[in-house]
C-alpha cells in the first residue's frame, strides 16, 4: 500500500513536470514567433500615412518585419452589420456527415442536418477563405449577420488581418 501511494506520487510529479515543461516551451516558441507589436504597427502606420484615404489593400512590401515575412500586401476590413456568416456543407459535399442520417429522422443528408457536430460543415465569413464558394452554394445557409468585409470605407475600427498572426488593430 505504501509503495502504491509513492508510485502514485512520483507519476504525479513526472506529470506535472511533462506539463510544465510543455507550456514553457510552448510560450517560448509563441513569443520567437511573434513580432514586437509596436514595431509591427510603426510599420502599419508608416504606410497608412503615405497613402492618400484609406485602402482596401495596403502596399507594405517596402516595410523590414513585412518583407522578412514574406508579407507585401494586408487587406483592410471594417465591421458591416449586415454581412453575412454562412454555414457550408464542407468538402464531403452532403448537409452533416456524407451518408450518414446525422439527425436521426430516417433521410441521410437531408437539409437540417447542415451544422451535424462531428461533421465537416464550416461556419465562414466574408474574411475566411472558401467564402465566396460557400456563398454560392445553394445548400448553404445563413446563419447569422455582421461581419468584417474587405472594405476602404471610413471607419474608426478598421482591421488587418495577417493570415500567420490573425487580426491587428492599427
Ligand atoms: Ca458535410
Ligand atoms: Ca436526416
Amino acid at each position: 500500500m505504501r509503495w502504491c501511494l509513492i508510485l502514485v506520487a512520483l507519476l504525479l510529479v513526472i506529470g506535472a513536470g511533462v506539463r510544465l515543461a510543455t507550456l514553457t516551451l510552448g510560450r517560448q516558441a509563441s513569443s520567437s514567433a511573434a513580432p514586437d507589436r509596436s514595431e509591427l504597427l510603426a510599420q502599419l502606420r508608416t504606410v497608412q500615412q503615405s497613402q492618400h484615404g484609406p485602402q482596401a489593400v495596403l502596399d507594405v512590401s517596402s516595410q523590414p518585419w513585412f518583407a522578412t515575412q514574406g508579407i507585401r500586401q494586408l487587406q483592410r476590413f471594417v465591421f458591416d452589420p449586415e454581412a453575412a456568416v454562412y454555414l457550408g456543407v464542407g468538402d464531403d459535399g452532403a448537409p452533416g456527415q456524407a451518408g450518414l442520417d446525422d439527425n436521426a429522422n430516417g433521410i441521410p443528408d437531408d437539409p437540417s442536418e447542415i451544422g451535424a457536430v462531428g461533421s465537416d460543415d464550416t461556419c465562414v465569413s466574408p474574411a475566411d477563405d472558401h467564402y465566396l464558394a460557400v456563398q454560392q452554394s445553394s445548400q448553404s445557409v445563413v446563419v447569422s449577420r455582421g461581419a468584417w468585409v474587405a472594405s476602404n470605407a471610413p471607419s474608426e475600427s478598421a482591421r488587418y488581418r495577417i493570415p500567420s498572426l490573425g487580426w491587428i488593430l492599427p
